[in-house]
Parts: structure tokens; C-alpha cells; sequence
């Protein structure tokens, strides 16, 4: 290895340290073909020269400060890592006095037991991956890529940055805070850009906001791809965006949204430029003003500003960088080494730092010499810990502690994973289990100050340790574009009430396009069974519930005709009544008759428990009412039927039928016969009784309220035996038609129980088709319609003899007309 510029202080014990204090590297590819050239730095970074003063000013400090390390020294060498990798690498070598027998790192022979740096995380991952090999531990300032948190890659590794993973949990949190779910990113070619983006990427994805757009910053920074990158914002009409990239990077960006002139976008910023002077100059303010991002606690170190401007190259002859900040800040040649390159006036004395307004004497903006300062002192505890230790009880296998003269770097870091202090500014200062510090952010938001400034103004806090994490003073933001009102970025709005989200195909899930909602659609809200959507279709509204009830027409007219069916049965009972004397009433059995017409009443009124709201009575009642009444009025009409057959068979010679065929026999049989029924009907009431059932699908607006028969078995049994009743009546009285006897009365039996099976067979098929409540009003019918053909057929032809033709109301007649 060539001889590196290096910076030396002499202590008891060494702090290694990597400064990236050129921009660049002049180094053209080796050829091998004569020996390589020493490396030329360029660009020389007065930011990061200051960084390299804090640390001095804090190991000086520490040096002073007797509390802490007592008597004892720290001292430094400090190399440049000229921002290139593989000159990091070097003078990491370097640090490890890679002069030497490598082999004797671990023993720390010569070497430094532990480094401060190095610059950017790329710089950092190259010299982290070297000096974790040999467990040397490393805290860096400035490296903020989350991939440097993973301790199998990178265990000796410190930093007192926070790691990226929380800044873009916070870019995330205001993402989400502020509802924007169509974000364009840039990120920079580099780990700590590239690292970045992809977090927030996920991170925003996986809250179901969408990624408009993802591009590289090249770090040629090529005319041809920087246009076709912004372009793509023109594209994606994207109105945030992120852009993760370092400074350069960044400016090179908005160069070229400059050049496009791109205005009304609200940009992002990530913590590498959310605070830098070049982007802060008046040829951006149109473009930045209003942009948000989160930068690094700032402090006050005091005393640091004098020691800043302390520097003379006189008074450090041996400071191999000192002579070139000075070169560099006056812009003239002090000629102890002539460079070829820069033809300047020769410095002449007269050079005083403190007239200079210069980035390396501005101690407003501290944070990364802040971070560096942290960092010199979590050694310095570290070590005092060390120092300190009480033998057996140490933290070492078996309570030993190390041997402070001859220690090995991996004591020292597990030393440093444990520190735990607060600093003179109050700040705790501490490693979690990945070396990471607590992290701490402010919300930055750009706004232009009266005099046409940029101004970093505080709208927010976002700490780690705090909840809720991040704190957004809303207020206070000006968006930009001088707006107070928070901009919008989604791909589609959302849908109005009513419609749908429905995607379109090969578009992220954020655009959609909105369709009117079918009934039943993917993703509406479904109403409930019983609710059905309005005409506009936003809010579910209670279904109709539907019966038929006293209060409509077909209520109504089914409910008169009942009550005029009971009023003429109660007619026909009260002129019966009245006229019992008369030949033919008594000729006609009167008991059976009014067993008959008060059967027929209770037909009619059962088809009252039809109407009206179903409850678990009503429906009870409902099919058990009208099968009991109709088979009590069907067996009257048999036992009626049978005496007219008997009575035939009684008048054939030689015949006793009449003898065991009395009225005791008649009523037996009536019994018998509606006994079964009400056994039927109880045993249905029991085991599986007809209760209220509500009938709702989807695709109607109504709900059918309607009694469930419980058992179809035994609803089927009720009227299967009522149709047995009806037809064992029918096939008698079709016999005995033709046979003489009062009034034909086996004929108009005859008569009435076609009617009835018709309407009964009738029933069946209109019942089943019948929607709603209509099956209900179809089983009235039958029931009205069967009952006054029993009533008609019955008993019409006898009150009209009866009120009408009383001269044939005679006992000869009534015996002629039997006899005939
Ligand atoms: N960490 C970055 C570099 C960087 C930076 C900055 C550069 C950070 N902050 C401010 C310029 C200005 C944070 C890295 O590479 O890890």
C-alpha cells in the first residue's frame, strides 16, 4: 500500500477514523503494466472536513475531561475515503496496519481497536464487511441503510445514525396520515437510495397504496434517461413523490424537472437532502417550496465554533489535510507541494477563516458532527467501563474482565453494545440489539421566508420510543405550490355510494373504474336478508313484509264472503230451528242438520285464522281448525248418507238394518270419524307444529310472512283424510242417488261433494303455483267455496220448500215423495 494521507495523534489508546473528505477519486483503470499510480483524491468537502474537526474537538474534550478515563489518552489517525469504495477499503487495510502481518489483527498489534466511519452506507458496508472478519468494531455517523441492522453480514457494526428502516416507517406514517395512495419514487443508484425506495415501496404496498412509478437516478446522471425518468411523472400523473437519493443525485432530478417545467408536485425528501443548501437556492424555490421530509436531531455543540475556526496551516504543519482545506477555502497555493493542476495565486497570510461564510464554519445545521461527537463519546464510555471493571464481576465468561493493556476488539465491542449514557445535552445515548440508535426525527417542511428564503421549518416529531410515534403538527405545513390545503394523490377517486370498485386489468389496484352495483355484485355491501338496497342504491332499507292482512282487498273480500257464509248458515240453523215442527225438518233428522250447519259455521270461521299477521297461534290453529271442522262436517254428511242407504235397505222386505243402524250407531260413527282427525291433528300440534316462517331471497324486495306446515307429512294426512271422508261420501251418495227419499236428498248430497272434490283437486295445483301470500288467499278460496257448496246444495232446496212452498211442507207429501 502506498503511503496514504493520514492524521495522527498520539494517546493511550487509538481511535481509527474514516472521513470521505474528497468528493472523488482521479484514478483510471491500473494498467499492470508499470506500478500502479498513488491514488489522487478531488473535490475536497469542507461538511465533511468539519466532521472531522468534531471529532478531534470531542477527544480533546474527553482528554481534558479527567471524570471521564482519567489520566488516561485517546488518540486518533484519521484517513480519507475519498467517497470510493475500494479506497475505503484501503485505508481500512491501512487502519488495521495492513503493513503488517494481517494474520495479527485479532491480537490488535499496531492496529486500531476500533473505528470511527466510515461516510455513506455504501463506504460503510465495504469497511464493515472487512472489519467485522476481524471483529474490530465499527460506529458509524452517517451510514443509514437498514441493510447495515443485519448482524450476520455485519456484526462489529455501530452507528449513531438512525437506520432508514424507521425514517421510511415515518415517510410511510405520513403517507398514510395524509391519504395518498398514488406515490412515484426515485431512489439514487446507491445502497443508501436503492435501499431506501424498496422499504417504502413494500411498506406503502402493503398498506394498499399503490407505487406509481419506480426509477433509478443514474449516477452518470445521462440527459437521454434523466428525461425519459421524469417523463414517467407526466405519465403516471402521480402528485407525491418520493425521492431517496443523495444530494447530487437529487439536484440532477430536479434539474431536469426544472427543464420540463414540472410545478405542483408535492415531492418527498428523504433525509439526505431535506436539509441541503444546494437545492435550497432560488432557481429551485418553484419547484421545492412545500416539500416534506425528515431530518436527524440537530444540537448546539458549544465551544465547537471557536475550535472550528482555530485552524492555521502554520500551526499544523504536520496536518496533511489542513494545508489542502486551506488551499481549497481561499482558493490559493501555499506551494509546499506544487500540484500541477491548480494554477493559483500563492496564499499571502492575510487569509482569515472567521470572514468566511462557508459550510465548514456554520455550526447551525449540527447533526452528522453531532452523530460524530456521540459516537467519540460512546467509546470514550465504553472504555471508561472497561476501565473500571471490578474483577469477578465482569462481563466475560466466569466474571472476567479484560485486560485493558492488551485488549482484543471484540471486547470492546460488546463495551459498546451495552453503553448506556446520557450526554451533557441531555440525550441518551444507546445501541439496540442491531447497533442501532433510538430513533429520532423532526418533519421539515420548506417554506419560502418574505425575503424569497428557503426556510426548514418543524411541523413535526417522530420518535421511536413515543406514542404515538409520529406527531404532525398539520397546521403549519405549507404545501406546495403556497397551498394550505393538503394535496391529492390517488389514481382513481373513490367510488360514489352505490357503485363498485372494479379494476381494470393490468392497472395496480388503486385505478379503477366505478360500476353501478347489481343486487347481488362482488364487493357492494350485501344487504341483510331482511333489509333491500334504496334507489340509490347506499343505504339498506327493511324489506315489506307481506301477508295478507285485513287491511287489503283480498283480505277484506275473502273476509266478507266468510262472514256471509256464517250468516247464512246461521239463517238456514235459525229457520230450521224455528220450522223443527214441520214435516220436513223432522223428516230430514234435525240433529244431524244442525250438527251440520254449526260444522259448516266453524268452517267459515276458520277461514278467519287464515287472515291476518301469522303468529305461532294462528298458525296453529290455522290447518288443525279447518281439518276438524270439515271432517266433523263430512262425517255428518256420511252419517246422513248411510241412513238414507240404510233406510232404503230397512224398507226391503225381511230387512232389520233399521235395528242396528239406530242414532246411537249414526253418532258413533260421526265420532269415529272426526275422533281420527282430532288425533291427527293433536299429534302434529305435538310433535312438529306449523309456526310463522319468514320467506325471503335476495333478488325481492319483500319478505313473505307465511306459516311453515311444520310437517308436510301430517299437513298432507289432514287433508289426504278429509279427501277419503269427501270421497267415501261421494261414492255413497252416488249409490243412493236414484234411491226415493225426502227430497232427493242423496242427489244434492251427491252434488255438493263433487263440488267440493273439484275445488279440492282444483286446490292443489293452484296452491303450489300461487306466489306470496296468494297461497294463503287460494286456500281460503277452497275452503270458502267447498263450504257454501255444502251449505247450497244441502240446504237451499229445503228452505226454499220450507219458506217458500209450505203447502209441500206436509207430512203426506214428505211421505208420498218418499214413497214415490
Ligand atoms: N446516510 C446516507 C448518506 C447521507 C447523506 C446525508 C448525504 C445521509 N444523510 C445528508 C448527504 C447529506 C444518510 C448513506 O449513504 O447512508
Amino acid at each position: 500500500t502506498d503511503d496514504l494521507p493520514v492524521l495522527v495523534s498520539e494517546g493511550d489508546i487509538m481511535i481509527g477514523a474514516l472521513f470521505p473528505l474528497h468528493d472523488t477519486i482521479l484514478e483510471s483503470p491500473p494498467s499492470f503494466t508499470t506500478e500502479p499510480h498513488p491514488t489522487q483524491c478531488s473535490g475536497f468537502n469542507f461538511r465533511t472536513f468539519r466532521w472531522m474537526q468534531t471529532l478531534i474537538f470531542a477527544i480533546e474534550e474527553i482528554n481534558r475531561d479527567k471524570q471521564l478515563l482519567g489520566n488516561l489518552t485517546l488518540g486518533y489517525k484519521i484517513y480519507d475515503s475519498c467517497s470510493t469504495h475500494f479506497h475505503a477499503l484501503r485505508t481500512a487495510l491501512t487502519l488495521m496496519n495492513g503493513n503488517e502481518e494481517i494474520a495479527g489483527i485479532s491480537e490488535c498489534r499496531g492496529g486500531v481497536p476500533v473505528v470511527i466511519g466510515d461516510g455513506g452506507s455504501t463506504l460503510s458496508i465495504v469497511v464493515a464487511q472487512f472489519l467485522g472478519v476481524f471483529h474490530v468494531p465499527q460506529i458509524s455517523y452517517f451510514s443509514s441503510c437498514a441493510c447495515l441492522s443485519n448482524k450476520l453480514d455485519f456484526p462489529a457494526f455501530l452507528r449513531t445514525i438512525p437506520s432508514d428502516f424507521f425514517q421510511v416507517d415515518a415517510l410511510v406514517q405520513l403517507v398514510q396520515h395524509f391519504g395518498w395512495s398514488w406515490i412515484g419514487t426515485f431512489a439514487g443508484d446507491d445502497a443508501y437510495g436503492r435501499g431506501g425506495a424498496q422499504i417504502f415501496n413494500e411498506k406503502v404496498t402493503k398498506l394498499g397504496a399503490c407505487i406509481a412509478f419506480y426509477e433509478i437516478i443514474p449516477k452518470n446522471h445521462q440527459q437521454t434517461e434523466m428525461s425519459r425518468i421524469v417523463e414517467r411523472i407526466l405519465e403516471s400523473r402521480s402528485h407525491v413523490i418520493l425521492v431517496f437519493a443523495l444530494e447530487q443525485d437529487a439536484r440532477a432530478l430536479f434539474l431536469e424537472v426544472l427543464h420540463h417545467n414540472l410545478t405542483g408536485i408535492q415531492w418527498l425528501a428523504s433525509e439526505a437532502w431535506i436539509t441541503a443548501a444546494i437545492l435550497s437556492t432560488p432557481e429551485f424555490h418553484s419547484v421545492l417550496q412545500g416539500s416534506l421530509g425528515y431530518a436527524i436531531r440537530r444540537a448546539d455543540i458549544p465551544g465547537l465554533q471557536p475550535f472550528l475556526l482555530r485552524l492555521h496551516p502554520s500551526k499544523y504543519p504536520q496536518d496533511p489535510f489542513v494545508e489542502q482545506f486551506w488551499e481549497e477555502m481561499f482558493k490559493c497555493s501555499l506551494g509546499i507541494i506544487n500540484r500541477s493542476s491548480s494554477i493559483r495565486p500563492p496564499c499571502d497570510g492575510s487569509e482569515v477563516l472567521v470572514n468566511i461564510n462557508n459550510i465548514y464554519s456554520d455550526v447551525s445545521q449540527l447533526r452528522i458532527s453531532y452523530n460524530v461527537y456521540k459516537a467519540v463519546y460512546a467509546i470514550a464510555h465504553a472504555l471508561d467501563l472497561m476501565l473500571h471493571c471490578e474483577p469477578g464481576k465482569g462481563p466475560f465468561a466466569g466474571g472476567l474482565c479484560p485486560n485493558f493493556s492488551s485488549m482484543h476488539p471484540w471486547q470492546l465491542l460488546d463495551y459498546l453494545k451495552h453503553v448506556h449514557f446520557t450526554n451533557d445535552f441531555g440525550e441518551d445515548t444507546k445501541f439496540d440489539i442491531n447497533g442501532d440508535p433510538v430513533a429520532m426525527y423532526d418533519l421539515i417542511n420548506w417554506q419560502l421566508s418574505g425575503k424569497q428564503e428557503m426556510q426548514y421549518v418543524t411541523v413535526g416529531k417522530y420518535d421511536e420510543t413515543m406514542k404515538p410515534k409520529l406527531v404532525i403538527e398539520e397546521k403549519n405545513i405549507i404545501w406546495s405550490g403556497n397551498q394550505k390545503q393538503v394535496p391529492l394523490s390517488v389514481c382513481s377517486t373513490s367510488c360514489p355510494p352505490g357503485t363498485r370498485q372494479a379494476t381494470r386489468p393490468n392497472f395496480p389496484i388503486c385505478c379503477f373504474d366505478c360500476i353501478v352495483c347489481a343486487a347481488d355484485a362482488l364487493e357492494c355491501v350485501k344487504c341483510s336478508p331482511e333489509f333491500w338496497s334504496n334507489t340509490r342504491r347506499d343505504t339498506c332499507i327493511p324489506k315489506v313484509v307481506e301477508f295478507l292482512s285485513y287491511n287489503d282487498t283480498m283480505g277484506i273480500t275473502l273476509l266478507s264472503v266468510a262472514l256471509l257464509g256464517s250468516c247464512f248458515t246461521l239463517a238456514v240453523t235459525l229457520i230450521f230451528a224455528l220450522k223443527r215442527h214441520t214435516p220436513l225438518v223432522r223428516a230430514n233428522n234435525s240433529e244431524i242438520s244442525f250438527l251440520i250447519l254449526s260444522s259448516l259455521l266453524l268452517c267459515f270461521l276458520c277461514a278467519l285464522a287464515f287472515i291476518g299477521r301469522p303468529t305461532t297461534w294462528s298458525c296453529g290453529l290455522r290447518h288443525t281448525a279447518f281439518g276438524i271442522a270439515f271432517s266433523l262436517c263430512l262425517s255428518c254428511v256420511l252419517g246422513k248418507t248411510l241412513v238414507v242407504l240404510m233406510a232404503f235397505k230397512a224398507s226391503l222386505p225381511g230387512s232389520n238394518v233399521m235395528r242396528w243402524f239406530g242414532p246411537l250407531q249414526q253418532r258413533g260413527i260421526i265420532f269415529m270419524c272426526t275422533a281420527v282427525q282430532v288425533v291427527i291433528c293433536c299429534t302434529w300440534l305435538c310433535v312438529a307444529p306449523p309456526i310463522p316462517h319468514m320467506l325471503m331471497t335476495h333478488e325481492t324486495a319483500r319478505i313473505i310472512l307465511l306459516c311453515d306446515v311444520g310437517s308436510s307429512f301430517a299437513f298432507s294426512l289432514v287433508l289426504g283424510y278429509i279427501g277419503l271422508l269427501a270421497a267415501v261420501c261421494f261414492l255413497l251418495a252416488f249409490f243412493a242417488r236414484k234411491l226415493p227419499d225426502n227430497f232427493n236428498e242423496a242427489k244434492f248430497i251427491t252434488f255438493s261433494m263433487l263440488i267440493f272434490c273439484a275445488v279440492w283437486i282444483a286446490f292443489v295445483p293452484a296452491y303450489i303455483s300461487s306466489p306470496g301470500k296468494y297461497t294463503v288467499a287460494v286456500e281460503i278460496f277452497a275452503i270458502l267455496a267447498s263450504s257454501y257448496g255444502l251449505l247450497l246444495c244441502i240446504f237451499t232446496p229445503k228452505c226454499y220448500i220450507i219458506l217458500l212452498k209450505p203447502e209441500k211442507n206436509t207430512k203426506r207429501y214428505v211421505m208420498s215423495k218418499s214413497n214415490s
